[in-house]
């Protein structure tokens, strides 16, 4: 596609949307001011530079696809280079476990800021801000339970692992200007349903309450729940009632997982009850075939939902967007850059709704009319609006970013053994 087929495509499409009274350059607009907040751990199948260890915590990644970043400048390097394949400017998710820790170990019990330092300045010279994420999987110490663990010493190893990440997350955002999101989840659960639910919930509620005792100015707090990991599949502590009732009470943020959740269930039909009840949304945006598998994410029914959803309430001000998916089968570089670049299409086509047009046709009961319309606009040139906005943002528009992507891996990855 050259420059002139793109504007020439992107005026007749500008005039197609004007006809329902939508404006392409105030959608394309809002789209480049929605920052994703990248998932680092896509670049290296969750492992981070704290141990070789086995990933554990009823998560997996499947696939030995070559080329898996092995240090932290392979990270950062694959990072930089999804980034500029993918339009606008983005935030970027770490773990604890990808610490500059230096070659040393050091014990989830004992990060500090310092560790992230120069993650820090990293992400400032290259425009990212960084998101957090605190670690209770693959260490020895995570087992089955770990903030709702009856064992005092772990638990209070666990407790101490969270607040100090917080402390990590506070120093973030102020560094950054910025507040720095932090997500907590851990995997805590069993196999077989315990002879007490209630037992672990009230002991991680207890082991929550200690964790946000301090308040920080500079980050914000969310909690993510889960349907159930490998391995712990008939009892998760923190649930979603559980992290739903917790988030409403204490006003903490609530994170959104789309792979968390029995399938049938819609996830974009709880944005509007959330954005009543907690301070603000984040999401996981992933992709579950048959159970929390974490697919690359593409455009589909349930992605499509989601989005318009936060577009018809108005909510980008108070939804975080962030990316959890892993794929080690394919190209890790062009899975994160698919995913991200699907999201960003279905936010796109949510921003290029008539909801005017919409609304009337329901306030008037017209729902032949309104459906109809919701038909139409599936076959509307949203495409041509998106490749106007990769050419504007700089980056490569349609499928070019294959050529890209191939380039990198014979230059770069492939020689990772
Ligand atoms: C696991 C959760 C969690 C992790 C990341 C690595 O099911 O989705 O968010 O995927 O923290
Ligand atoms: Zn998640």
């Amino acid at each position: 596609m050259t420059e002139k087929q793109i504007n020439q495509s992107y005026e007749a499409a500008k005039e197609q949307y004007a006809a329902y009274g939508v404006d392409t350059e105030k959608a394309i607009a809002k789209l480049g001011a929605i920052p994703l907040s990248l998932h680092c751990w896509q670049t290296d199948d969750v492992s981070g530079f704290e141990s070789k260890g086995a990933l554990s915590g009823g998560i997996q990644v499947t696939g030995n696809y070559p080329g898996a970043a092995r240090t932290i400048e392979e990270v950062r390097a694959d990072i930089l280079k999804a980034a500029s394949l993918i339009p606008g400017s983005h935030r970027l998710s770490l773990h604890e476990i990808y610490g500059d820790f230096g070659g040393k170990f050091v014990d989830r019990d004992q990060v500090e800021p310092k560790h992230f330092q120069s993650w820090m300045q990293w992400a400032k010279e290259n425009g990212l801000k960084l998101d957090f994420n605190s670690t209770s999987f693959s260490h020895p110490k995570s087992g089955n339970l770990t903030l709702a663990n009856p064992d005092k010493g772990i638990r209070d190893f666990w407790i101490e692992h969270t607040k100090r990440c917080r402390k990590v997350s506070e120093e973030m955002g102020k560094y950054q200007g910025d507040p720095c999101i932090m997500n907590l989840w851990i995997h805590d659960g069993s196999k077989e349903v315990p002879a007490n639910r209630l037992k672990y919930r009230q002991i991680l509620e207890q082991s929550l309450d200690e964790i946000f005792a301090t308040d920080y100015k500079n980050m914000k707090d969310c909690i993510e729940a889960k349907l159930f990991g490998i391995g712990l599949e008939s009892y998760t502590v923190g649930s979603y009632d559980f992290y739903l009732g917790y988030g409403a009470k204490k006003g903490k943020i609530v994170t959104l997982d789309t792979g968390h959740f029995h399938l049938t269930e819609s996830i974009a039909d709880k944005i509007s009850c959330l954005l009543l009840f907690t301070p603000e949304i984040m999401l996981h945006v992933s992709r579950p075939i048959r159970w929390d598998s974490d697919h690359v994410v593409i455009i589909n029914d349930d992605l499509l939902d989601l989005t318009r959803e936060i577009i018809r309430c108005d909510a980008l001000s108070k939804i975080h967007i962030g990316l959890d998916y892993f794929d080690a089968t394919i190209n890790r570089i062009g899975a994160y850059v698919i995913g991200a670049r699907s999201t960003q299409k279905a936010l796109l086509m949510a921003l290029l709704e008539p909801q005017d047009k919409l609304q009337q046709y329901e306030a008037k009961e017209q729902l032949f009319q309104r459906l109809a319309l919701q038909e139409e606009l599936k076959t509307m040139p949203w495409s041509a609006v998106w490749n106007y906005f990769c050419l504007k943002n700089n980056v490569p528009a349609g499928d070019a970013y294959i050529a890209d992507i191939e380039k990198y891996e014979q230059s770069v990855t492939i020689k990772r053994k």
